[in-house]
C-alpha cells in the first residue's frame, strides 16, 4: 500500500479537506521530503493539467498522480449526474470525460464523488440512479479507450443520498457493464455509515481500486478514534496494493498533517 497526499488548486475549496493548497510542484517536492511517492490533484478543471498549465510532475519529482479529483465540476459550477436538468446533466458528464482526457498524460484515474449528485428536486431515486448508471457506463467506455479508470466514490449521507454503504454500491455496480469503474472507498464517509469499516472493505474485494486515508474526524489519520488494526488487516487480507491517499483537513497545518499521516501508513498500513 502507497502513500499519498492530495493538493487542492481550487480556490474556491477553501476549508476544505486537502492536505495541500495551490503550487503543485513546491508541495509535492514537500511531500516528497516526508516520504510520499504520489499525490492526488484536485484540479478546477481540465485545462489546468495542461503541459502549460501543470508541471510534469512524474518526470520532475518521479512521484506518480494518484488520481484526479473531479469535484469542482460541483464546487465551482453545481454540475452533477443526476440533476434534474438534462444540460446540467449533460455538461457535468462532459467535465468529467475531458477530466479523463486530461489525467491520461499521467496514466491517472479520474474520481467521482461529489460529482454523482443527488436525487429530490422532483427526481426519484430511482431516476437518479438509472442516469448514474448511465453516465458510469459512458465513462467506462472513455476510461477503456485511454487505458484508465474512473473511481466512483460512496459518500455519506449527509453529502449524497444515491448509495452510501459497501451493500449498497456492491449491488449497484455489479449490474452495470462498466468494467473500468473501481471503488474509492474514504474511511470518513465509511465510519458514518458502516456498522464495520474493515467488514465493509472485504465487501468491495477486487472493486477496490483507492483509498482516502482518513481519521474519524476529517483530520490526519492518527489523530482520531478510527480503529486502524483491523483496516490495515482488512486491506492486506485483500491483498490491496494501491493508495493510500490523505484527504485531510490541514490542521494544524499541511506539514504536520502529511507527517502524521506518514507516521499512521508506516504504523499500521506498511
Ligand atoms: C471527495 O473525495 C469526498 O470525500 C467528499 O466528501 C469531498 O468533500
Ligand atoms: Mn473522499
Amino acid at each position: 500500500m502507497k502513500p499519498c497526499v492530495t493538493i487542492s488548486l481550487v480556490e474556491e475549496a477553501r476549508g476544505g479537506p486537502f492536505v495541500y493548497w495551490h503550487d503543485p510542484l513546491e508541495n509535492a517536492k514537500k511531500a516528497q521530503a516526508l516520504g510520499f511517492e504520489a499525490i492526488e490533484i484536485f484540479p478546477p478543471g481540465p485545462e489546468a493539467l495542461d503541459a502549460s498549465h501543470f508541471p510534469d510532475i512524474p518526470a520532475l519529482t518521479g512521484q506518480r498522480i494518484a488520481a484526479i479529483g473531479s469535484g469542482a465540476g460541483w464546487v465551482r459550477h453545481q454540475w452533477h449526474l443526476t440533476h434534474p436538468s438534462p444540460s446540467i446533466r449533460h455538461q457535468a458528464r462532459a467535465f468529467i470525460a475531458q477530466l479523463l482526457v486530461a489525467a491520461a498524460r499521467f496514466d491517472a484515474p479520474v474520481i467521482i464523488g461529489s460529482m454523482q449528485g443527488r436525487h429530490g428536486q422532483g427526481v426519484s431515486k430511482e431516476q437518479a440512479l438509472e442516469w448514474l448508471g448511465e453516465a458510469l457506463v459512458d465513462l467506462s467506455k472513455q476510461a477503456q479507450s485511454l487505458g484508465t479508470w474512473i473511481y466512483y466514490e460512496p459518500l455519506n449521507r449527509y453529502e449524497s443520498n444515491l448509495l452510501n454503504t459497501a451493500k449498497d454500491t456492491v449491488r449497484f455496480l455489479a449490474h452495470l457493464d462498466a468494467p473500468r469503474i473501481k471503488v474509492l472507498a474514504d474511511l470518513f464517509h465509511m465510519n458514518i455509515e458502516e456498522a464495520n469499516v474493515a467488514g465493509a472493505l472485504l465487501e468491495y474485494g477486487s472493486m477496490l481500486g483507492h483509498v482516502h486515508l482518513v481519521d474519524n474526524h476529517r483530520q490526519a489519520a492518527g489523530s482520531g478514534s478510527m480503529p486502524y488494526s483491523p483496516i490495515a488487516a482488512a486491506l492486506k487480507h485483500m491483498g490491496y496494493q494501491g493508495y493510500l491517499s490523505a484527504e485531510v483537513f490541514p490542521l494544524p497545518d499541511s506539514a504536520s498533517a502529511a507527517a502524521r499521516t506518514m507516521d499512521t501508513c508506516q504504523r499500521w498500513f506498511a
